[in-house]
């Protein structure tokens, strides 16, 4: 037993010294990314308790289990373990406990949720997010340009650092969802419908997007970048969408392929139309 158990440490101890610093750092985030905006921290200890909560009671149902097994175990043939049947207080009490556990995560869900989907108003800067069949368009609303893409050449989005950035969500076709992992956060783009949320991009860097709901042939092929960056770079390029002539807003970029798949992508080509 003891020969088990000093394996056992030592296992864990070699294991958790063979990985790097960031793999450790995963695990304790139980699989998330790091969070990259101020919002995504609530998100992060929101899936961490939920975590903590989970394990919680799968060592109390495995020690009970294995309690029982060994101190419980029948030891011989004329000796029965007592019987027991019908404990009302025990199945009140395993009736209630799972209840008490369920509503307690509803809570904390519930509360969070409405801190993450509240407008404040406060943000800096609006950026409209079009999702349409099979791209994104970033309408910078207070400057009054925007940015495209197509599946072969998928947008960037631009957001200055540690700036409150609302994010308006409409979508022309189908329901597509607007999702950059390293922000932790996502939302569904509802056709006749305008979802909103702010967040607060914290750290520089790039980082992938993507669409989360399964919206039909070419939805993994909807994928953008994001840049988060200074100030002045973001101020020079939204200069540059001006100087580029994409100024205005667009509601919709979806390209009717006329069943020709060059055509995606490819509105000025021949045989091709744009319908917005
Ligand atoms: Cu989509």
């Amino acid at each position: 037993m003891r020969k088990i158990r000093a394996g056992l440490i030592l296992g864990s101890v070699f294991l958790l010294s063979a990985c790097s610093k960031a793999a450790q750092d995963e695990t304790l985030r139980i699989g998330f990314p790091e969070p990259t905006t101020t919002e995504g921290i609530l998100i992060l200890n929101l899936w961490q308790g939920t975590w903590i909560v989970a394990l919680g009671v799968a060592a109390l149902v495995l020690g009970l289990l294995f309690a029982a097994l060994i101190l419980y175990r029948r030891r011989s043939d004329a000796d029965v373990p007592k019987q027991t049947r019908y404990n009302i207080p025990l199945e009140i009490l395993y009736t209630i406990v799972p209840l008490v556990i369920v509503l307690g995560l509803f809570f904390f869900t519930a509360r969070d949720q409405s801190t993450l989907i509240k407008l404040t108003g406060e943000q800096k800067h609006t950026v409209n997010v079009v999702g349409f069949r099979w791209s994104w368009i970033f309408n910078y609303k207070e400057a009054g340009v925007y940015e495209i893409g197509t599946p072969a050449l998928p947008p960037t989005l631009y957001l200055p650092v540690d700036e409150k950035v609302k994010f308006e969500l409409t979508s022309p076709d189908v329901i597509h969802s607007f999702w950059v992992p390293a922000f932790l956060m996502k939302m569904d783009v509802v056709p006749g419908r305008l979802n909103a949320f702010e967040l607060t991009p914290t750290k520089p860097g790039e980082f992938v997007g993507k669409c989360a709901e399964l919206c039909g042939v070419d939805h993994s092929r909807m994928l953008f970048n994001v840049k988060v960056v200074s100030r002045a770079e973001f101020d020079q390029h939204i200069a540059d969408l001006k100087a580029a002539g994409q100024v205005g807003a667009l509601t919709s970029g979806r390209v009717e392929t006329s069943g020709n798949p060059d055509c995606l992508g490819n509105p000025e080509l021949a045989g091709c139309k744009a319908e917005n």
